[in-house]
């Protein structure tokens, strides 16, 4: 039930209890196959944008499917029951979906010609969406202050752990053929150029109107406008839908009206400390 988790600084599951089962259990005996399509990604990065996208270039931009089976339907969450159930279920390829830090992956996946493509984003941006997508949440903490949120943020004791930690142990995977690194922020540069990567990653050759078609069902309206995609399906024992819009505002750079400076400052030092060993640039500072 809701906050029944203990308080940060002390050690805690990181994963949200009710609908997503210990990933030892749930996933540890999971086999990945050469044909699967696997969306990772830390909360809050973009993880249903490109969800949409690979799902619309799998149908060469049929928006049929997006529009009659709800997003977790198409590619479920393999650390949640339910999820490992209907992709047990699917036939070649199946698409489905991780917000696991590697070590907690299906070791399967290691030895697999799968296709995974990992979306990062700007973690300041991660952090205001998250915090606006946590006071819905009942099946995890609330934060009663964007100051608090940032803190359990900088400490990874939020679902899924330190974001420091996704990131940094995904992108060790760099430079495997079978993996596509992806940024939120590409998506919005150049979304057209972004799916004709992803595509071209997947191996399917879209014609210009099925790209077109692609392009006009994963604008932030399109997606917002569709109940199979926009989380207003979410029960609501899991979201309290009144309190913020999971297509929240979709933009790049929000972390600069929300964060103070003080706050931008303590971030760029821990992410400094954190994140020496990569290359700089991962992320503009949008
Ligand atoms: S989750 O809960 O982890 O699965 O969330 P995730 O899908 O990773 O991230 C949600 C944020 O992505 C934004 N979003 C989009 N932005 C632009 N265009 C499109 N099409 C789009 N679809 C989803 C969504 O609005 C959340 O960001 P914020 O900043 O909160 O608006």
């Amino acid at each position: 039930s809701q906050n029944t988790q203990p308080k940060p600084g002390r050690l805690w599951n990181p994963f949200p209890h009710n609908d997503h089962q210990r990933p030892e259990v749930s996933a540890g005996g999971f086999v990945v196959r050469d044909e699967d399509v696997i969306t990772l990604s830390y909360p809050k990065s973009g993880t249903n944008w490109i969800k949409e996208i690979i799902n619309l270039i799998h149908t060469r931009g049929d928006p049929s499917w997006v529009q009659s089976v709800v997003s977790w339907e198409r590619s479920p969450w393999i650390e949640t029951p339910e999820g490992l159930e209907l992709i047990e279920k699917q036939k070649d390829p199946r698409f489905y979906t991780s917000h696991l830090p590697v070590q907690l992956f299906p070791k399967s996946l290691f030895t697999s010609k799968a296709k995974v493509i990992y979306i990062m984003r700007n973690p300041r941006d991660v952090i205001i969406s998250g915090y606006h997508f946590h006071k819905t949440l009942k099946i995890t903490r609330n934060p009663n202050s964007l100051e608090e949120y940032f803190e359990w943020f900088l400490r990874g004791n939020v679902p899924f752990g330190s974001w420091f930690d996704h990131v940094g142990g995904w992108l060790q995977m760099r430079g495997k053929e079978n993996f596509l690194f992806i940024s939120y922020e590409e998506l919005h540069q150049d979304i057209r150029a972004s799916v004709e990567k992803v595509s071209q990653f997947l191996g399917t050759k879209l014609s210009p109107e099925q790209l077109d078609s692609v392009l006009k069902n994963v604008t932030f309206q399109a997606m917002k406008d569709n109940d199979m995609s926009n989380f207003s399906l979410v029960p609501d024992i899991h979201i309290d839908h009144s309190k913020a819009c999971f297509m929240r505002k979709g933009i790049a750079g929000d972390w600069k009206n929300q964060l103070t400076v003080a706050q931008s400052e303590a971030f760029d030092k821990v992410y400094q400390e954190k994140m020496a060993g990569l290359p700089p640039g991962l992320f503009p500072r949008v």
